[in-house]
């Protein structure tokens, strides 16, 4: 690596020595930035490193809730506001257990990249809590989400910083939060939150649009190889929001969905689930919050306790859970199995040592911020609605997204090309992204 690169990195890991997420969320960008630097020296000239790397603010903040037996419970909240160069901060809430402030710098870091690529004017952000819903009544859940935004209220706004959701925040958390906000602030302020329900401020398609996002990604790749999702046997982690609207997608598309996972264990359905199957899926997890075994149970299907969904080998793959999900083992399993594409749709489920193996025997690998984008590009299509004061129908919506994926597949592919690394989409994504937030704080002097 670069001695001045080298350098921006061990001054991470100086100053915040725990943030392990972080750190390699940061390393991948900062190792493939080295010919950027090398051709533009004005970003060295401004320490656009320096400062891309360090987070504008940070809020961290007590959060004292009553549990169903009248009792109090404290868990910790936090916002990462990281870079507002190119948009108001913009980014999900995750509540999980494993939320500390490395693991939301990671994730806000990663945003700001991948909102740049969206195209939208749009900065970078991350939140949440250490806060665990599984396991949670319905009145738990409000309750904490009501004292959460009891000091998150005065962070955020269309103009400073707009949430959303991510793993533990869906429609039924936004829905929470958006009422304490609205009764503390008296304003319907329907452009502070995104992932809203239809009829109150919400968008169609944002609920399916990270899995969908991700599979038109993916198509894009398989077309530079003449290939396609039809018969192909794809694997998928997890079974929440993003890998239920991954399987879907790639069903219409006449694939094969072989498979869900939850933190508990991995479903292997060989020959592709049904629609009825996908239903119980939908209903199983976002009604009953009941666990992935049932669905094995219920169809009759190999369940593997504790398990990964990558033994099963396929064609495709698409980590739809969470980071760290597939590591170089599996990727082994998945080359021998003759994958031909991994599509990330979680936020960097593939670790570092995985990326290089699958690049290097030439699958297909897409990096999360380019083809998990699909969220928060619908999420800025969400603002745009309410800004107008309107609603786009599906069709409209699902145009735009599919619009945007292609155009950021196009993006990484041509900057992958024109940087001498044709192929290697890590590479096209994180300079992409980079330049256009780098230009817009080089435009703005040193207080951007
Ligand atoms: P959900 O909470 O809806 O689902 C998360 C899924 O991942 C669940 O199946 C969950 O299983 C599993 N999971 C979570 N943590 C772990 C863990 N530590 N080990 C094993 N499995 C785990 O979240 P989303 O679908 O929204 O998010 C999934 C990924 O996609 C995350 O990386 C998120 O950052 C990313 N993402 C989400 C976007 C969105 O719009 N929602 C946009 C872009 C990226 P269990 O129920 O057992 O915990
Ligand atoms: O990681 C992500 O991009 C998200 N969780 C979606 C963020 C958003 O603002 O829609």
């Amino acid at each position: 690596m670069d001695k001045y690169i080298e350098s921006v990195y061990q001054s991470i890991l100086d100053k915040d020595p725990l943030q392990k997420e972080f750190h390699q969320a940061a390393l991948e960008v900062l190792e493939t930035l080295e010919p950027v630097i090398e051709k533009y020296p004005v970003f060295k000239e401004h320490k656009i490193l320096e400062r891309i790397v360090e987070p504008e603010r940070i809020i961290q903040f007590r959060v004292p809730w009553k549990d169903r037996n009248g009792e109090i419970q404290i868990n910790r909240g936090y916002r990462v506001q990281y870079n507002s160069a190119i948009g108001p901060y913009k980014g999900g809430f995750r509540f999980h257990p494993t939320v500390y402030l490395g693991l939301l710098k990671f994730l806000g870091f990663e945003q700001t990249f991948k909102n740049s690529l969206t195209t939208l004017p749009m900065g970078g952000g991350k939140g949440g809590s250490d806060f665990d819903p599984k396991g949670k009544t319905d009145g738990e859940v409000e309750n904490f989400c009501h004292s959460f935004m009891g000091e998150m209220y005065r962070h955020i706004g269309q103009f400073t910083d707009v949430p959303a959701g991510d793993i533990g925040v869906g429609g039924r958390e936004i829905g929470y939060l958006y009422a304490a906000y609205r009764k503390i602030t008296n304003l319907h302020g329907t452009g502070v939150l995104t992932g809203k329900g239809y009829g109150w401020g919400g968008s169609l398609v944002r609920p399916e649009a990270t899995g969908y996002g991700n599979v038109y990604f993916a198509q894009e790749m398989l077309k530079t190889k003449g290939e396609s999702f039809k018969g192909k046997k794809v694997l998928i982690s997890g079974s929440g929001n993003v890998a239920q609207y991954a399987a879907e997608k790639a069903m219409q598309l006449g694939a094969k969905v072989a498979s869900f996972s939850d933190s508990t264990g991995a479903v292997h359905a060989p020959d592709g689930i049904t629609k009825e199957m996908w239903d119980y899926v939908m209903e199983l997890k976002n009604v009953k919050r009941g666990r992935i075994s049932e669905f094995a149970e219920k169809y009759n299907l190999e369940y593997v306790k504790g398990g990964r969904v990558w033994q099963f080998g396929g064609d495709i793959a698409l980590p739809c859970a969470t980071q760290n999900e597939l590591d170089k083992k599996d990727a082994e399993k998945l080359i021998s199995s003759g994958v031909i594409a991994v599509g990330e749709g979680a936020n960097m489920p593939t670790t570092p040592e995985a990326v290089t193996l699958l690049i290097e025997k030439g699958v297909l690998f897409s990096p999360g911020k380019a083809s998990n984008a699909g969220g928060v590009a619908t999420s800025g299509l969400e603002m745009s609605q309410n800004s107008g004061r309107l609603f786009w129908s599906r069709e409209e919506v699902d145009k735009q997204l599919h619009g945007i994926m292609v155009n950021i597949h196009q993006n990484a592919y041509e900057t992958a090309k024109e940087f001498g690394a044709p192929g290697n989409y890590v590479l096209g994504a994180n300079i992409a992204g980079f330049m256009k937030v780098a230009k817009a704080m080089v435009a703005m002097g040193h207080l951007a």
